[in-house]
């Protein structure tokens, strides 16, 4: 028995219509808000778009020792056998690789960067930690894109996170330009949820990760979305950071360009919103997936 009401159905076999959000895309209150690192403008724009891009919040010479230290995981053939690293169909390259902060203690501070924190507790309006953290990574000219889709989506059917209270930071490890498959969302679409049809296998995200068949949006929601705001696929520096909200659609295109794309993911989720029984009643998904065990809140590092 659910333990508690699932305001968010989904993966049923006849999919509702979408339909309004139920909490803010900002959680904080108004002194929270102000008192935060970001401007009342950038807290705007994010509100309005369920996105926002800080170009070279990080110098690239900080992330691209993330990005050496994936190629040295990708060369070890006992790594790459790892539950957490999920590889491209081709099976030749690494698609992404999960828990990078749990495997690493340089991703495990980045996670907790001062100012990377404060802007997103400003965004939750509470403590936080990492509900999933992950690599993705597209080699020149073969790495594959991913459906549109909402993460809540997925968390809320798969993982029992109860609300829209998490926001991803995806921090580019590379260059990110229109040619290598660069993360499309759709502004505003953080605003509704779109229940989507067809049952959750047991054990889904064996394939999910590789190449995923339920939690998908209809094409006709996707396409009124788009509609409404179009679509922004924001592109930099490596270095810079997006954060997007868990509710957004996003999608990316597969990696026809001879340049690599990789960036890193943390997934920061409110300690008030931390995860019960999966609503899509499916197993629980792993550790390294879906946070159950380490919840505590995070503390910056000085
Ligand atoms: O299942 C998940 O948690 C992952 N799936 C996608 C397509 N995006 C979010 C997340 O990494
Ligand atoms: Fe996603």
């Amino acid at each position: 028995m659910l333990d508690r009401t699932d305001y968010y159905r989904t993966r049923e076999v006849n999919a509702q219509e979408m339909f309004p959000r139920t909490e803010p895309v900002v959680h904080s209150n108004e002194k929270e808000r102000e008192e935060g690192p970001l401007s009342p403008a950038q807290v705007g724009e994010y509100e309005q778009d369920g996105f926002l891009w800080l170009e070279s919040f990080f110098t690239q010479d900080v992330v691209s020792s993330f990005f050496a230290e994936l190629d040295e995981m990708a060369k070890d053939r006992d790594f790459c056998d790892r539950d957490e690293v999920i590889m491209d169909t081709n099976r030749e390259k690494i698609r992404s690789v999960f828990a990078m902060h749990e495997l690493s203690p340089a991703f495990d501070r980045l996670t907790r960067d001062k100012l990377l924190l404060d802007i997103v507790r400003q965004l939750l309006g509470d403590d936080v930690y990492i509900h999933q953290s992950r690599i993705n990574s597209k080699a020149g000219f073969c790495g594959n894109g991913f459906e549109w889709h909402s993460d809540f989506e997925t968390w809320h059917s798969e993982d029992g996170m109860p609300e829209m209270r998490a926001v991803s930071a995806s921090i580019m490890l590379t260059d990110n330009n229109p040619f290598n498959g660069p993360l499309m969302l759709i502004p505003g679409s953080q605003n509704c949820f779109v229940p989507c049809s067809g049952s959750t296998p047991q054990r889904n995200w064996e394939q999910s990760l590789k190449k995923q068949s339920v939690g998908l949006p209809s094409r006709e929601a996707v396409g009124s979305l788009a509609d409404r705001n179009g679509i922004q696929a924001p592109t930099g520096p490596a270095g810079s950071l997006l954060l997007f909200e868990c509710n957004t659609l996003h999608a990316s295109n597969r990696n026809m360009s001879p340049w690599p794309r990789a960036n890193l993911f943390f997934v920061y989720n409110a300690v008030s919103n931390r995860l019960v029984q999966p609503f899509g009643r499916t197993d629980p998904r792993p550790e390294h997936l879906a946070a159950r065990q380490r919840t505590t809140p995070l503390i910056a590092h000085q």
